[in-house]
C-alpha cells in the first residue's frame, strides 16, 4: 500500500526523527509536524510546526490525510501541565480532527508504562487492566481510552502501540526486555498502518527479545514480526550493571525507574 498522504507528529523527536525518512517510500507526501524545528523540507514533504493544544490548528493538519501516526506529546514523566496540554488536549484535537477530516486510521505511540506497575516476574497482554506508573502512563491510557470510543462511536481504527524502549541500543538490564530496534519500530508502524483490517488493537513495541514481559499473541492479526533482538547486547549490559538492588523499585516493576519519579511538587 502507498497512501496519498501520512502525517506524522512528533516528527522532530527520537523517533520521529527514525520515522521521517523510513515513511517516505510508503507516501506520496509525507506531512511532518511538531513544535520543535523540523530542518527543511525534502522533496515530498510538508513541514508543519503546530502545537497539539491548538484545536483549529490540528483541524488544518489533518486535512487531506490518509493515515496518522501520532508520535507527538510529553514522553517521559513531567509535571502535570505540559502532559495536559500536549498528551490529553492534544489527542482529543486529533482525534476530533480525525473524525472532521475523515481520517480513518491512525497509528498511536502509547507506551509501556500505561501498564509500568506489574512486576518484572509477570507476563501480560494487552487485556490485563492498565496499570499506569505516572501521570504520562495515565495520559496514555486516557488516550488509548479515547482511540477505543472514537473506533466504536466513528469506525476510526487505531492500533494501540505501547512502546518499550525504541533507541540504537538496551541502556540496561531492564531494556534487555523492552529494547525495540529502529529496524522493528518502522516494521511495527508500516504492519500498523498497513493491516487490512485492525479496529481498535493494542500491541507492544518490542524486538525478539529472550526476556519477555508482554505477550503480542492477541495482536498477531497486524502481522508484525520483529527481526531483532536485544541479545547481542547482553553480554555488554550485564557486565556494565552487575548487581541489581531488589529493594529498588524500579528493578521490581517493569516501567523501570518511571515509577519512582515525580511528584514534582
Ligand atoms: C517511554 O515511554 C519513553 O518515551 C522513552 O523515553 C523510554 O524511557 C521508554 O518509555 C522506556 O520505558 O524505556
Amino acid at each position: 500500500i502507498r497512501f496519498p498522504r501520512l502525517l506524522l507528529t512528533g516528527a522532530a523527536g527520537g523517533l520521529g526523527r527514525e520515522l521521517r525518512s523510513r515513511l517516505k517510500p510508503h507516501c506520496d507526501v509525507l506531512r511532518l509536524s511538531d513544535i520543535a524545528d523540523l530542518g527543511t523540507a525534502a522533496p515530498g514533504e510538508e513541514l508543519a510546526i503546530t502545537p497539539l493544544e491548538d484545536r483549529a490548528a490540528v483541524l488544518n493538519l489533518l486535512e487531506g490525510v490518509s493515515a496518522v501516526v501520532h508520535l507527538g506529546g510529553v514522553s517521559v514523566e513531567t509535571p502535570w501541565d505540559p502532559i495536559l496540554q500536549a498528551n490529553i488536549v492534544g489527542t482529543y484535537n486529533l482525534y476530533e480532527a480525525a473524525r472532521k477530516q475523515g481520517v480513518r486510521r491512525v497509528v498511536f505511540a502509547s507506551s509501556n508504562h500505561v501498564t509500568g506497575f506489574y512486576r518484572q516476574n509477570e507476563v501480560i497482554d494487552a487485556d490485563d487492566p492498565m496499570r499506569p506508573d505516572g501521570l504520562y502512563g495515565v495520559s496514555k491510557a486516557f488516550g488509548e481510552s479515547l482511540a477505543r470510543f472514537y473506533f466504536d462511536r466513528y469506525g476510526i481504527e487505531t492500533v494501540a502501540l505501547r512502546i518499550g524502549s525504541s533507541f540504537t541500543a538496551p541502556r540496561d538490564r531492564r531494556m534487555l526486555a523492552t529494547f525495540m530496534s529502529y529496524d522493528d519500530l518502522e516494521r511495527l508502524v508500516v504492519a500498523s498502518l498497513t493491516a487490512p483490517v485492525v479496529g481498535y488493537s493494542v500491541i507492544y513495541g518490542m524486538s525478539d527479545n529472550r526476556t519477555k514481559w508482554w505477550d503480542n499473541t492477541k495482536a498477531a492479526h497486524i502481522g508484525y514480526v520483529p527481526q531483532d533482538s536485544s541479545e547481542p547486547f547482553r553480554a555488554e549490559v550485564e557486565a556494565r550493571q552487575q548487581t541489581l538492588d531488589f529493594n529498588d523499585p524500579a528493578v521490581l516493576y517493569q516501567g523501570g525507574p518511571f515509577v519512582r519519579t515525580g511528584p514534582f511538587e
